[in-house]
């Protein structure tokens, strides 16, 4: 038996002093919080000893209630109000014991903790947006789940165009369409371009770097990949500011002086004229190196993107007016750039989520590209 009271309510007239002093002694050696619920169940649960006899009230005459009532529910009180001392008590000691048992030490990072680490694409895509505000660009966004007009009917590549099937596109299915349009994985950052003109006020002069899908996949194609869109919309602008600025950018993207650009004859539908625009490389130390003499030992041209003048039927799509308002974009890999700066040869790798790759070719969160402290790893 737990407790000398069990048995109290067989007795006619129960001992309510004896039921006090064997109740609170039980509560006082209580030395953890399970024994003292078992106290207070044992006391005043549905059929604690308390309980029972505060329902005894019920039978007894008017007289001996008055008498008996405060005496059961004063001993309820007590014992209620002891458990709760005793509940603060045991509460006060664990926490003094673990206090003095645990230690926490503030002042050094937790050991072997994994360190996080900036993805290559994320740290050229922070060295772009560095590069092109100092030019006076800001960045635009725009959605990666596109309609049909933003991807290709405002970019002059009206249904049935060949160019359309140049894309490899991931469409939605019949179910998905918007305002009667199909939709899409966007194919490239182009979209941005009519996204920007068609809510602002020319002139526009920004750059777009962003996800982009293709069904695509070797070496240095991946289905989702990255581009970076440039616009410049204003009055006389002429293919020599684009070549300027693609000169000036990747001079300070790649951090040397002697990169010469190459710009080839090309068609895009948004674009006329068009060209598709070259890096010239040459070879250090058995590698491929961008800059340098093109026409030199195993020096070539490597590709960097498309690019041209926006197409009158774009600016007029957009309800700008193309003999007021002309420009220039230009839309290049995101990850070839990374590839060609810091030496990685297979674009797949990018996206595998190897942790050891990412530790190789990853930056530190504290190596902020500024154009000061240099753009470079
Ligand atoms: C375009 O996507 C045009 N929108 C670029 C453009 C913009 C031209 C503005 C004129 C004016 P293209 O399909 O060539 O063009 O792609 C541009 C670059 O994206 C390529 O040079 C290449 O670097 C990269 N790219 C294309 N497909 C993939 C892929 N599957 N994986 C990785 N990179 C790719």
């Amino acid at each position: 038996m737990l407790f000398e009271t069990d048995g109290m309510m067989d007795q006619q007239k129960p001992d309510l002093e004896q039921l006090k002093q064997d109740l609170s002694a039980a509560i006082d050696v209580a030395t953890g919080l399970d024994t003292l619920d078992a106290v207070r169940v044992h006391a005043l649960g549905k059929n604690g000893v308390v309980t029972n006899l505060l329902k005894t009230l019920g039978g007894m005459s008017p007289e001996e209630r008055k008498v008996e009532g405060p005496r059961i529910n004063g001993l309820r009180s007590e014992i209620a109000g002891a458990i709760e001392a005793k509940k603060d008590a045991l509460a006060a000691e664990e926490l003094a014991e673990r206090m003095a048992s645990e230690t926490l030490d503030l002042s050094l990072p937790p050991k072997d903790t994994p360190k996080g680490s900036v993805h290559p694409v994320s740290q050229v895509m922070d060295e772009l947006a560095e590069i092109f505000a100092d030019l006076g660009f800001a960045v635009a966004t725009g959605p990666e789940i596109e309609d049909d007009w933003h991807n290709f009917t405002a970019l002059n590549i009206p249904e049935s165009h060949p160019a359309r099937a140049m894309h490899d596109t991931f469409y939605f299915g019949e179910n998905q369409m918007r305002d009667g349009m199909p939709m899409m994985l966007r194919t490239h950052t182009s979209p941005v371009q009519i996204r920007t003109m068609t809510s602002g006020e020319p002139p526009f002069r920004i750059i777009a770097p962003g996800r982009t899908y293709r069904s695509d996949s070797d070496a240095t194609h991946t289905p989702m990949f990255h581009q970076v869109e440039g616009l410049v919309i204003d009055r006389d602008i002429t293919m020599g500011h684009l070549k300027w600025t693609l000169e000036t950018f990747v001079k300070a993207f790649f951090e040397r002086d002697d990169i010469v650009l190459r710009f080839r004859p090309s068609y895009f539908p948004f674009t006329e004229p068009s060209a598709e625009i070259d890096m010239g490389f040459s070879v250090e130390n058995g590698r491929r190196i961008v800059g340098g003499d093109p026409n030199g030992p195993d020096g070539g041209w490597m590709e960097l993107g498309g690019s041209g003048m926006v197409n009158r039927h774009v600016i007029a799509a957009c309800n700008l007016d193309p003999d007021e308002w002309q420009g220039f974009a230009f839309g290049c890999g995101i990850d070839r750039l990374a590839m060609l700066k810091y030496g990685m040869d297979d674009l797949r790798a990018f996206f595998d989520g190897d942790l050891r790759w990412i530790e190789h070719y990853g930056f530190s969160a504290l190596d902020v590209p500024t154009l000061s402290a240099g753009v470079g790893a």
